[in-house]
């Protein structure tokens, strides 16, 4: 039996996952509009705390461009459920890709209009989510990017990139809001080639804007196995650097179009791992995450509105099963000899000692002419114990 969810293990949900209607390039909707009242509802009542939203997830692009009473209204019916249920909004997010408008980009669509409209409409949502309350503004750009290399100046596009990062971020700080950018990568889907594709594409960005502190990632588990990619590499080298602002939990099987499965429904291998550094940080210490753990998933096609909230109880349930086996394989004897065995440890262990100096190291025989690298390159590498560790305790035949 799987661990009930709470509060406390800040679980969080798109609206546009549950409210997936399962519309896809090949077919149209197999299940009826969700109600955002009820969406809030049921994910409260199965232990999730948090819900994350578009701005056209909850008002719909027509209404929010011409109906400033009736977004007003419907905002309200959303203020009500969350307040009857005590669930937060963590974070949200701007449709820039839906709409016709934005089939050739948003922020960096080549048409300058296009561009002011997509800030105005980012700019809306940013307001709305500083009054909810919302820590982390996403940014995913799934049509800034090109099909033809030709007809997109990539140097003009992160340009205008970094100017809307830049003007968001500067009102952030004029308005004293407690709120930070999160850049969303993927590499490709739906456009040809999407700019920013991959976590460490994301994070060199950020380095080039005026608020860089307040620029970091919100890395997917199935965009960077897209790309074939190690998706706890990335964001181990994104909380390195103060970078995993947030995270999309789903899950992928291996490069192919993104799928969007349910946490762990992909390699499983890896979500244990993405959860080992989750819950117990990296084994030799430093920055932990502390935010949300956010599933950005689509319930299969195939299944009716039952199956919407089977799935939403899957991800909670394989992430609280991993967390389990987490716990347990870091607390067990074995694992802490293989790790020692493997080295795992040693190298949070600087390779110079303190105070030694490149002259230092330069003059000492036992670095180099001394040596015996046959004897380390001939080493057990204790390795292949701890993968079969991990393999024991997710199988949970580890007792
Ligand atoms: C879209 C995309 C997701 C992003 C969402 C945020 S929208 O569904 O596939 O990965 O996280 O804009
Ligand atoms: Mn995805
Ligand atoms: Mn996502």
């Amino acid at each position: 039996m799987a661990p009930q969810p709470t509060r406390d293990d800040q679980f969080s949900f798109g609206l546009w996952t549950v409210g997936w209607q399962g519309v896809d390039p090949f077919g149209g909707a197999t299940r009826d509009v969700l109600d955002t009242a009820e969406a809030v509802h049921r994910l409260s009542d199965l232990g999730a705390y948090g819900i994350t939203f578009h701005d056209d997830d909850v008002v719909p692009f027509e209404t929010g461009l011409r109906d400033a009473a009736e977004r007003d209204r419907i905002l309200d019916k959303l203020r009500k459920a969350l307040d009857e249920t005590g669930l937060q909004v963590p974070m949200v997010t701007t449709n820039l890709f839906s709409h016709p408008v934005f089939k050739e980009g948003g922020f960096t669509a080549n048409d300058r209009g296009v561009r002011r409209f997509a800030l105005r409409k980012a700019l809306r949502q940013l307001e709305l989510g500083a009054e909810l309350g919302a820590k982390t503004f996403v940014m995913w750009g799934g049509r800034e990017g090109s099909e033809v290399d030709v007809a997109k100046d990539v140097n003009a596009a992160l340009a205008r990139y970094k100017e809307v990062v830049d003007l968001l971020t500067t009102h952030i700080v004029e308005q004293g809001w407690d709120m930070r950018i999160a850049i969303e990568p993927k590499p490709n889907e739906p456009r040809g080639d999407i700019l920013l594709p991959t976590v460490g594409h994301a994070i060199a960005f950020t380095h080039t804007l005026e608020h860089p502190h307040l620029v970091g990632v919100n890395p997917e588990v199935g965009h960077e196995q897209m790309s074939n990619l190690n998706f706890t590499h990335g964001i181990a080298q994104a909380l390195a650097a103060d970078k995993l602002f947030h995270i999309d939990l789903n899950g992928q099987h291996g490069p192919k179009f993104d799928q969007d499965l349910v946490f762990g429904h992909g390699d499983l291998l890896s979500a244990f791992s993405t959860v080992d550094l989750l819950e117990n940080g990296f084994p030799g210490g430093g920055p932990r995450y502390q935010g949300p753990r956010h599933f950005d998933y689509k319930p299969l096609r195939s299944e009716g509105t039952a199956g919407v909230w089977t799935s939403a109880e899957a991800n909670m349930a394989t992430y609280l099963l991993l967390k389990e086996r987490a716990l347990a394989f870091r607390a067990d004897p074995r694992v802490q000899k293989a790790l020692e065995e493997a080295g795992v440890l040693e190298l949070s262990q600087p390779t110079l000692s303190e105070g030694e100096t490149l002259a230092d190291i330069k003059a000492d025989r036992t670095a180099f002419e001394d040596y015996d690298a046959d004897a380390a390159g001939a080493r057990h590498g204790g390795q292949v114990l701890l993968d079969q560790l991990v393999v024991e305790h997710v199988l949970g035949a580890a007792g």
